[in-house]
């Protein structure tokens, strides 16, 4: 399908267009699209704009990964189709490693999902096939599959686009995690370190063009930006940006 640029809502069907297109070609599963849907809900009383408590989660969520000393960073089916070279252009100016783990996962999929990310750049994936014999421990779903080498090891994972229930047992593990979530009310925005109250599309550019900037800054200023952030805070402001925009829409 053709969306003419000049449509009011390019950014938004595009967006929804390159997931059909996912989902077509086997990358993104029928559920992400829903997930997509609740996404997009919450996006429109966001304002469709990066606030500022996303803009202070980046920061922090840039820190993190820049003073890890093992980041992976988690791709599924919706962020391989949306923001695949940014994920893989992350991995490499943090030090990282790209791992494959699926909520929906399937043999071909997680194929699919490597060679996307390969064509984007990436020069090793984790997390693939047999390579996802590690355990989280206390996990249930196929999430529960990770690499030895990569989760397993990592000590902060970002897990844009997350179910919830593996934020809680990656940080029982002991590790600190990153989520980028449109809901700050979910439950892995409220388990995560640093949650990211924003589209993945929008985060993970400015995401990148953060760490660009703090590879400069020694480790105890970026040790420091890291401390004196506050998730639970951040997720206050995130919901308070919420009503005060959609104050506007009552003519408060
Ligand atoms: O590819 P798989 O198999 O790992 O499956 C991926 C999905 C997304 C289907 C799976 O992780 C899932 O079911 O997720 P949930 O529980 O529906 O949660 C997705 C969360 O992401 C929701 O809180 C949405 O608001 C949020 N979300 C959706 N689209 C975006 C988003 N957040 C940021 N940017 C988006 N574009």
């Amino acid at each position: 399908m053709i969306i003419p640029r000049s449509h009011p809502r390019y950014l938004s069907l595009k967006t929804r267009e390159q997931l059909v297109k996912g989902n077509r070609s086997g990358l993104v599963v029928p559920e992400g699209l829903i997930a997509h849907g609740r996404g997009e809900a919450f996006d429109y009383i966001l304002g469709e704009k990066t606030g500022r408590s996303a803009k202070s989660a980046i920061t922090a969520a840039a820190a993190l990964l820049l003073t890890a000393r093992r980041p992976v960073i988690s791709v599924n089916g919706n962020t391989a189709a949306l923001v695949p070279r940014e994920l893989v252009e992350l991995a490499r100016a943090v030090g990282g490693d790209v791992e494959v783990n699926l909520f929906h996962r399937g043999r071909d999929r997680e194929m699919r999902i490597a060679k996307t990310l390969m064509r984007s750049g990436a020069s090793r994936i984790l997390g693939v096939g047999k390579e996802a014999s590690g355990r989280i421990p206390g996990l249930e779903s196929m999430r529960r599959k990770v690499d030895p080498s990569g989760i397993t090891k990592a000590d902060v994972v970002l897990v844009p686009l997350e179910d919830g229930d593996r934020a809680t047992a990656l940080r029982r593990m002991g590790k600190k995690v990153i989520a980028v979530d449109l809901n700050p009310l979910s439950r892995t925005a409220r388990a995560a370190n640093v949650t990211i109250v924003d589209n993945v599309t929008r985060a993970l550019p400015l995401l990148n063009r953060e760490v660009r900037r703090l590879k400069r800054h020694n480790r105890s200023r970026l040790d420091g930006i890291v401390s004196g952030f506050n998730n639970e805070k951040n997720l206050v402001t995130a919901v308070k940006e919420i009503t005060s925009y959609l104050d506007k829409w009552n003519g408060v």
